[in-house]
């Protein structure tokens, strides 16, 4: 997998070797620094849960922000934000409902000060050095809202790994780390993020061809299912497969949301309203379309 991605580079002088037989369900603490457990954990696994690494006033805030940016969208009819459509689906009650919110930290003061915050210079240093927040690159900073409800756009997520985006930009990614804030209180009914520990490590035919990209939603039996706590960090490696399964409950108790922030290394490309939209999202706006024909 050498080509596809730089390897992870350990910190100075240490030899992490004590992280890499900790049970997969371990929750670590953001501090100032990545330590050697959480580095040769994720080099090991594929990825990390942080403890709470939001507060709750802070999930609050984000949330409120991003809703209200929502609700101007709908209210405009605006389908695509530089380039980037809105998932649009149906809400609880069948009202227009944005369920993959793009470039959030461009549209609020808030929620910019909390993707630039000082709490996350560890993640970025452990994704390379000069790492920037891409507020208004690729899809900037997305909100998913998942709700299992009938018309839904999002109630799941199929497998996937994020690293494809990257050959779909028409380049060889770079290494990646998805860095994912979460705002629910997830266990296993309420569907939610399964991955498979080590998938990073398989190989470009494995990345490529491991699984049906976006198709293919059945268990696995390596997966992982990671329960989060509202304000929950997650990090993945970007060739790591993931899914998100949906949720046994239906209506508002269903609701899921999750924001990425893409700390970015490569060359800076900022968007902005004449930018055009990339082909795997002009194929994902087919395959729901599709699936909501079949509500109607
Ligand atoms: O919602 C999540 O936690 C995962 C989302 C995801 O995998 C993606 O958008 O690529
Ligand atoms: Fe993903």
């Amino acid at each position: 997998m050498s080509a596809l991605a730089e390897t992870t580079v350990p910190p100075e002088g240490v030899a992490p070797t004590s992280g890499r037989n900790l049970p997969l369900d371990t929750r670590f603490t953001l501090g100032a620094e990545i330590t050697p457990q959480q580095w040769a954990f994720l080099d090991e696994n594929g990825f990390l849960i942080f403890d709470q690494v939001a507060s709750a006033d802070e999930c609050a805030g984000i949330l409120a922000a991003a809703d209200a940016q929502a609700a101007k969208w709908i209210a405009a009819g605006t389908k695509k934000v530089y380039g980037i459509p809105l998932f649009r689906g149906r809400g609880v009650d069948g009202e227009e409902f944005i369920a993959r919110q793009p470039f959030n930290s461009v549209f609020s003061d808030y929620i910019r000060d909390f993707v630039h915050d000082d709490r996350f210079q560890p993640i970025r240093d452990l994704i390379g050095k000069n790492t920037r927040v891409g507020d208004q690159e690729k899809d900037g900073v997305v909100l998913n809202r998942y709700l299992n409800v009938p018309g839904s756009a999002y109630p799941r997520l199929g497998w996937h790994t994020d690293g494809l985006r990257d050959i779909v930009y028409m380049r060889m990614p770079k290494r990646m780390l998805n860095v994912g804030l979460h705002f629910d209180r997830i266990t296993r009914e309420d569907g939610g993020l399964r991955l498979i520990p080590g998938s990073h490590k398989q190989g470009v035919k494995g990345f490529l061809f491991g699984k049906a990209y976006f198709m293919d939603h059945r268990e696995d039996p390596n997966e992982v299912m990671v329960e989060t706590k509202p304000g929950d960090l997650t990090i993945h490696d970007g060739r790591l497969w993931h899914r998100v399964e949906k949720s046994q409950h239906t209506g508002q108790r269903s609701l899921r949301r999750s924001m990425y922030l893409p700390y970015l290394t490569d060359e800076y490309q900022p968007k902005d309203e004449n930018s055009r939209t990339p082909p795997y999202h002009h194929i994902g706006a087919l395959v729901r379309r599709f699936k909501q024909l079949r509500f109607k």
